[in-house]
């Protein structure tokens, strides 16, 4: 059997900081190539700079590496994209093209897209919003990770490869932080706690979204990518549900933990974004085909988000308290 060797694209963002490192457990350090825009800070063994936006550029890694996969997760997010529209359309869909041409060309055995709740527009059932409906976004975002999806279904019906995808829902985790979305808040309020500050939300108490804690997205994404190829039958991106909550009931989550923390609201300009996404997801699909199922609701994803940020809180105090006495 060929060896996998696996090219993960914006590795340095809030997911590719936990799937990279997840992939190196399930196929081994040196099987799995991160690289993003960004100078990596750490020290990555197997680490390059790549602008995806580049074709050469990835072509040269993809035969310097005798890739066999890619997990394309380079993109700019919802909020970060309506600053600059005509720049996120650039970013999201180039790249997308780049990596598809390159493993079409290269034959590659797999690819990885990356798709969102925001594929939906304020057109659809708000509960349960069913897998195939009329995708109509209201943000530049929406708008890229549509055509994403249609492309990844042109390269699977034209050239036979095997791109596959997710709909994520808002992800929630303490290893990295967000990169500019409308779900972002979901995790800043718990570093906030932790920190024993107010939150300032952005959004009104009351603006339910489908979230997922970070640990099922992984788990969920190297489920579909190891999945017998025939058991997928959809080829833009599947529905996945985790789970739905509002600010007002993250904020009670937590005040189990920190009775005294308290929540503001100013809602702005990602109002009208977190307004026109679905509030949860019809995933029968994804239970079906490749055998989904969540395992983390609120309370756990409060629970663990605490105690891991609040780890990292300990060991700062440690170490600066360690540099005084020095
Ligand atoms: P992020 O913003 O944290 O990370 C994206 C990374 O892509 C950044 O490190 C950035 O430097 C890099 N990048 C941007 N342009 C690039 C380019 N031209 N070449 C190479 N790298 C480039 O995003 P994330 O939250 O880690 O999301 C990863 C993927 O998952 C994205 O495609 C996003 O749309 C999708 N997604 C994320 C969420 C979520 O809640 N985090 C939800 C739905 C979908
Ligand atoms: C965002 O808010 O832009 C992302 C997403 C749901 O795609 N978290």
């Amino acid at each position: 059997m060929k060896r996998e060797r696996i090219l993960v694209t914006g590795a340095l963002g809030q997911l590719g900081t936990v799937l990279t490192s997840e992939l190196r457990k399930m196929f081994g350090m040196d099987s799995i190539i991160a690289s993003d825009l960004r100078e990596c800070n750490g020290s990555d063994i197997l680490y390059v700079q790549l602008d995806v936006a580049d074709r050469a550029a990835l072509q040269k890694i993809v035969d310097e590496y005798a890739v066999t996969q890619i997990y394309h997760l380079a993109a700019v997010l919802s909020a970060n994209g309506e600053k600059q529209p005509l720049r996120t359309w650039d970013v999201n869909c180039n790249t997308f093209l780049n990596v598809l041409e390159v493993a079409k060309v290269n034959k590659l055995k797999r690819v990885f897209f990356p798709s969102s709740i925001a594929v939906f527009g304020t057109n659809v059932p708000k509960m349960n919003t069913p897998q195939a409906i009329a995708l109509n976004p209201r943000t530049v975002y929406g708008i890229s990770k549509v055509a994403g999806e249609n492309w990844s279904q042109y390269y699977y019906d034209k050239f036979g490869l095997d791109v596959r995808s997710i709909r994520y829902p808002g992800l929630i985790g303490h290893q990295s932080l967000p990169g500019g979305g409308t779900t972002d808040y979901a995790v800043d309020i718990y570093h906030k706690a932790v920190r024993q500050e107010t939150f300032n939300c952005y959004l009104r108490p009351d603006t339910h979204l489908p979230m997922m804690f970070i640990t099922d997205a992984v788990r969920a994404t190297l489920e579909l990518m190891e999945a017998p190829k025939d058991n997928i039958t959809i080829r833009t991106s599947y529905n996945l549900q985790g789970v739905s909550f509002s600010p007002e009931e993250i904020a009670e989550s937590i005040k189990v933990h920190y009775p005294n923390f308290q929540i503001l609201y100013s809602p702005d300009h990602r109002q009208e974004i977190a307004d026109s996404w679905p509030k949860s997801l019809n995933d029968s699909d994804a239970r079906a085909d490749w055998k989904w199922a969540p395992q983390y609701g609120l309370q756990d994803i409060t629970m663990e988000m605490i105690s891991e940020i609040e780890k990292k809180k300990q060991l700062e105090l440690k170490k600066s308290t360690t540099i005084c006495i020095q």
